[in-house]
C-alpha cells in the first residue's frame, strides 16, 4: 500500500470528512508526533567553526572545574551554557529558521532555558543522556499545548551508526513511561545531518543512540520555554548592549530582553515590582 501511495504521488483516503490543512509540516510533526527535523540557515563552514568553539568551551570549563569533580554531579562531557563563555552562540539562539519555528509554536513570549554542547563519544555510555529520559526532568503530567520544546543543532550526522537521537514517538501525551516492551518495538531513532535542528517536545521521552563509529558526535541543545519555566542561569546577564545590538536589530528589544530571560526576573520587593511597571507605562507614555 505505502508502495502504490508514492508511486501514485497521492494519499489515499476513504470516508475522511475532516483533514488538517497543514500550512508547515515541522509543526504538524512536531505537534502531532512530538518531534521534527527543521533545517537551519547554517553554512557547513559555520557549524564546523561551531563545533571548534564548542570543544574550547569546554576545555575552559575542565579548568575550571576539574573532570573528577564534574564526574560527582553527572555533569562531565557536557558543556553548559556556551553562550555564556562565547557571545557567537547567540546566534543558535536566534537563528531564523528556529526562532520564527519557535514563535509559531508559543505563539506568545518564550524564555531560553539552558543552551548546552553535547559530546555522544563512542562506547561510552555511562552518561544520564544515554538514559530514557523527558529533558524537562521528573515531570509526569501532560498538557494540551507545548510548555518547553527542545532543539538540538546536529554538528555531525545523527543516524544509525553515529547514536542519533532515540525517541519514543507521541510519549508526549501520556504522563507514564511505557512497559519495556513497547519502547524496545515502538523507539525510533532521528536521521539528520549537520546544520539540521531537531525539534522535539521537553516532555518527549528519548535518550541518545549509541556511537559505532570512532568518532565523536556533536550537538548544542537549546530549550524554550513558557515563561513560568525558571532558567536556572541568568543567562541575559552576560551581555552589553553592544553585543547584543545585531539581535535587537532585527527582534526588537523588548523580544530579545524576553528570550534571554530579562523580563521575567523576579522583583526583590513589592515595591520594585510595581515601580519597575509604572516606570515602564510611563516609559511607553512618552
Ligand atoms: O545527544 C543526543 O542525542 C540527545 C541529547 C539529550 O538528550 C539532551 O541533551 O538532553
Ligand atoms: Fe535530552
Amino acid at each position: 500500500m505505502k508502495v502504490f501511495e508514492e508511486f501514485a504521488g497521492e494519499v489515499i483516503k476513504h470516508a475522511i470528512q475532516e483533514q488538517e490543512s497543514s500550512s508547515s509540516i515541522y509543526y504538524e510533526e512536531l505537534i502531532r508526533t512530538g518531534v521534527t527535523v527543521l533545517p537551519s540557515g547554517f553554512t557547513e563552514e559555520q557549524i564546523n567553526r561551531l563545533k571548534d568553539k564548542v570543544k574550547l568551551v569546554y576545555q575552559k570549563q575542565i579548568l575550571e572545574i576539574d573532570q573528577e569533580s564534574l564526574a560527582l554531579i553527572g555533569d562531565e562531557n557536557v558543556v553548559r551554557s556556551l553562550l555564556e563563555y562565547d557571545s557567537t552562540f547567540l546566534d543558535l539562539v536566534f537563528e531564523a529558521n528556529l526562532i520564527n519555528f519557535v514563535q509559531e509554536i508559543f505563539k506568545g513570549l518564550f524564555v531560553l532555558i539552558y543552551q548546552n554542547g553535547v559530546f555522544n563519544y563512542p562506547e561510552q555510555n555511562k552518561q544520564e543522556l544515554y538514559k530514557w529520559h523527558r529533558d524537562l526532568n521528573y515531570q509526569h503530567w501532560v498538557a494540551s499545548k507545548p510548555l518547553a520544546i527542545n532543539a538540538l543543532l546536529c554538528l555531525d550526522h545523527f543516524d544509525e551508526h553515529t547514536g542519533g537521537t532515540e525517541f519514543l514517538p507521541n510519549s508526549h501525551m501520556f504522563e507514564k513511561f511505557p512497559s519495556n516492551q513497547f519502547v524496545i518495538r515502538n523507539k525510533t531513532q532521528v536521521k539528520a545531518k549537520p546544520g539540521d535542528w531537531i525539534v522535539m517536545n521537553s516532555m518527549l521521552f528519548h535518550k541518545t543512540g549509541v556511537n559505532n563509529t570512532s568518532n565523536p558526535r556533536f550537538g548544542i541543545n537549546q530549550m524554550f520555554a513558557v515563561p513560568f519555566v525558571n532558567q536556572y542561569i541568568s543567562l541575559g546577564n552576560h551581555f552589553t548592549h553592544n553585543k547584543l545590538s545585531k539581535y535587537i536589530d532585527s527582534y526588537g528589544e523588548d523580544f530579545v530582553g524576553a528570550v534571554l530571560g530579562e523580563t521575567w526576573k523576579s522583583a526583590d520587593s513589592a515595591y520594585d515590582w510595581r515601580m519597575n511597571k509604572i516606570n515602564k507605562v510611563l516609559g511607553s507614555n512618552k
